[in-house]
C-alpha cells in the first residue's frame, strides 16, 4: 500500500466496489444509438472492416503477419496459476497483458486462439461460468518460465529439505494472464487480487476487457471500466462471440440477417465508445473477435489484431515494413 499512497484511498474504494461487481447481476443495456441498415453483403464481409480504430492506426498485412509469425514461432506455453498477487515473482524480466471480463464471456477460449490452441485447449474453457478460479499465466516467445526448484544452500550438517518449488518467468517473451471472471459464479477475493494485479503489478502493459458482443456492456463492465480509468490501468476493449450476433454459423448469415447483426454490433460498440470518452488510459480503438468462428480461412475472427494489439502494447511489435525489433539490444532484424 506505501508504494501507492497518492492512490491509496481510490484503491481501497475500488478494491471494495470491484468486489460487488464481482458478485453482481447486471442488467442489459440498451443503446438508442440511430441506426441505417448496414449494407455489406455477406460475401464480402472482412473482419477488418468490424473493428473499429480510432487513437492507433489499423496494422497492415506485414504487421499482422509478424504478429502471427511470433505466436506461431513462440512456443506458447502454460506457466503456472496464481491465486495471490504475492505469488507472482516480482523481478520478471518480460511484459504483460492480461485478459478480464465477466464469467463464460469468453477469455479462455481468445486466449487458446490467440494461442494456436482452439483444438488442443492450453487455458481450461467451459460453458459453465466460472471455470478459471486463479490467475493463469502463459509465455510467447522468450525462454522457460514456469515452476522450479528454489536454490538454497543447505546449512552444514543439516540433512536436505524437500525441495521447495518457485514460479518463475524467462526473459524475452510475452507474458499472457487469464484471469477469472466476474459476476456469476465468481468470488469477491477473486476481484480483489485481480485489482492489486492491475494497480500494481509493473510488468502490466495492457488489460484486454472482453464485452459480450450478444448481451453489451453491463454495470459490472462499466464498474469495472470506471475502475480501471480510476487507477490510471492502460486498458482496452475487445468484443467477443461477435459470430453469435452477426448470425456466422457453418453457413453465412442472409444480407438482411447480417445488417441486422452489424447493426447491434454498432449499437453495442457505441455504448462502450461513450463510456471511454476522455478517458486517457483507454484505448479508443474497439477490437472484435470470435474464438469459434472464421470469416478469412485458417484464422479464428479478429485473433491476428488481437495479438498485434498485445505485441504492440509490450513494445514487441515490429516496424510497419514488417521488421522486428529485438527488444533487449534495439537492433532490427529482417525476416
Ligand atoms: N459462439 C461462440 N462461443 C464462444 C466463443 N468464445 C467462447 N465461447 C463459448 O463460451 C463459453 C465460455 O467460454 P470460456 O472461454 O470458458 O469463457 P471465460 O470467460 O474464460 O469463462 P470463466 O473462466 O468462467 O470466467 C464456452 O462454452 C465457449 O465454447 C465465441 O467466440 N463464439
Ligand atoms: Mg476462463
Amino acid at each position: 500500500m506505501e508504494l501507492f499512497p497518492r492512490r491509496h484511498h481510490v484503491f481501497t474504494q475500488s478494491i471494495r466496489r470491484l468486489q460487488s461487481s464481482w458478485r453482481s447481476r447486471a442488467r442489459l443495456l440498451s443503446s438508442n444509438a440511430e441506426s441505417t441498415a448496414e449494407q455489406i453483403l455477406p460475401s464480402s464481409l472482412v473482419t477488418e472492416s468490424l473493428h473499429h480504430y480510432v487513437d492507433v492506426r489499423a496494422p497492415n498485412t506485414l504487421e499482422l503477419k509478424h504478429a502471427d509469425r511470433f505466436f506461431a514461432s513462440g512456443n506458447p506455453r502454460f506457466l503456472f496459476s496464481a491465486s495471490l498477487l504475492r505469488e507472482l515473482p516480482q523481478k520478471s524480466p518480460s511484459p504483460e497483458v492480461a485478459f478480464l471480463g465477466r464469467s463464460n464471456v469468453g477469455k479462455s477460449s481468445v486466449l487458446n486462439a490467440l494461442l494456436n490452441r482452439s483444438a488442443q485447449h492450453l487455458a481450461h474453457v467451459s460453458s459453465r461460468p466460472g471455470r478459471t478460479r486463479a490467475m493463469n499465466v502463459f509465455a510467447v516467445g522468450g525462454e522457460g518460465g514456469g515452476l522450479r526448484e528454489r536454490k538454497r544452500v543447505p546449512k552444514k550438517g543439516q540433512q536436505d529439505e524437500q525441495p521447495e518449488l518457485e514460479r518463475w518467468i524467462g526473459r524475452g517473451g510475452l507474458v499472457i494472464v487469464d484471469m477469472p471472471g466476474y459476476g456469476k459464479a465468481s468470488r469477491s477475493e477473486w476481484g480483489e487480487q485481480i485489482l492489486k494485479y492491475l494497480c500494481k503489478r509493473t510488468q502490466m502493459r495492457r488489460a484486454f476487457l472482453l464485452v459480450d458482443a450478444e448481451h453489451g456492456l453491463k454495470n459490472a463492465d462499466a464498474d469495472l471500466l470506471d475502475i480501471l480509468h480510476e487507477n490510471n490501468v492502460p486498458h482496452q476493449i475487445i468484443l467477443s462471440k461477435v459470430d453469435k450476433v452477426l448470425g456466422i454459423k457453418s453457413k453465412m448469415p442472409s444480407q438482411a440477417k447480417l445488417a441486422r447483426g452489424l447493426k447491434t454490433l454498432r449499437q453495442v460498440r457505441e455504448a462502450v465508445q461513450e463510456k471511454l470518452v476522455g478517458r486517457p488510459t483507454a484505448l479508443q480503438t474497439i477490437l472484435c473477435c470470435s474464438a469459434e468462428k472464421s470469416l478469412e480461412r485458417g484464422k479464428k475472427l479478429g485473433v491476428d489484431s488481437i495479438r498485434w494489439a498485445a505485441l504492440s502494447a509490450s513494445g514487441l511489435e515490429c516496424d510497419e515494413y514488417g521488421n522486428s525489433r529485438v527488444p533487449d539490444i534495439g537492433v532490427f532484424v529482417n525476416h
